[in-house]
């Protein structure tokens, strides 16, 4: 009786040594990656080069890589398998992913390049994305079952390269006091893949309408820039000395009296205080108004 208690102790201990060695066989097997996947920098034409590594130590007959995409964001392009050894084969599966099947091939040794998978940015994409993997159980050198496998999620960024500035806002003079007008500006992004987007939304800086002369206005869409110039002025100021006095109203009954002498551009605009797109009697008036302070 004594004999079968130390027994059954003993067998007991040795239960639980077996169960520390599973957890810690699970656990070892749980760290399993088997695989690494990165992403190259984003080439001509918008194509992404998606390299696939294995570790070595594995025989991965039958065992299946998924690399889980959005649609809206990447396009699936093909896979290089390159030199490595072993058939491979990869398609396209209806659930937004590329499944690289390892159908037969030699035990893998040491870590090495398994394919190189290229996507292609969808026009217009812009933004980040994630492309997740997930690898089915696999056999090792051994014909033993591994599972556990895996490898990180990778992440692609997109954003615009370029940004031009096709045409100009239209309005290039104001005067002091009014609000920047960018009516007629049109802003073009063009994107990795070659493909180009109207921009709607842009930060504007720079511009200062309480402060007279040339000014260059920035227009910024994420990291880039383009800019347009403006010339702001003090309304009454046609000499651009920053005073409005009768030397200013001089200029504009010159300009009245001899019509055919109309001027134009920045010059029209000083003296056009009507804006009605000529020199006359009503500006000469007008002016008269501002140096008098009846007007501003
Ligand atoms: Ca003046």
């Amino acid at each position: 009786m004594h004999v079968t208690k130390r027994l059954a102790r003993v067998l007991a201990l040795a239960l639980c040594v077996t169960m520390v060695l599973q957890a810690a066989l699970i656990s070892a097997s749980a760290l399993n990656r088997g695989f690494s996947v990165s992403a190259g920098a984003i080439q001509d034409g918008g194509l992404i080069p998606v390299t696939v590594t294995v570790d070595g130590g594995y025989n991965l007959a039958g065992c299946k890589l998924k690399l889980r995409f959005d649609e809206g964001f990447l396009q699936y392009v093909r896979a290089d398998f390159g030199a490595f050894g072993g058939v491979t084969e990869a398609g396209v599966s209806s659930d937004d992913s590329v499944t690289l099947s390892f159908v037969s091939m030699d035990a893998v040794t040491t870590t090495q390049t398994f394919c190189i998978v290229w996507f292609r940015v969808v026009d217009g994409a812009v933004g980040t994305t994630q492309i997740e993997p997930t690898v089915s159980e696999a056999i090792d050198v051994n014909n033993q079952t591994v599972s556990g496998l895996s490898a990180d999620s990778v992440s692609i960024t997109v954003t615009a390269q370029t940004l031009t500035m096709t045409s100009q806002p239209s309005k290039k003079y104001y005067f002091c006091g009014e609000p920047l007008d960018t009516t007629g500006m049109t802003l073009v992004a063009t994107f990795p893949n070659g493909s180009t987007k109207e921009l709607a939304d842009f930060g504007l800086f720079g511009f200062d309408t309480n402060s007279s002369g040339n000014q260059t206005v920035t227009v910024r869409s994420g990291k880039h820039t383009a800019s347009f110039e403006v010339v702001v002025a003090r309304k009454g100021d046609v000499n651009c000395d920053d005073l409005v006095n009768l030397a200013d109203y001089a200029i504009i009954v010159d300009t009245a009296v001899f019509a055919e002498n109309q001027p134009e551009g920045e010059t029209l605009f000083r003296q056009d205080l009507m804006q009605d797109g000529a020199v006359d009697c009503f500006d000469a008036a007008y002016e008269s108004l501002l140096i008098s302070g009846i007007v501003q």
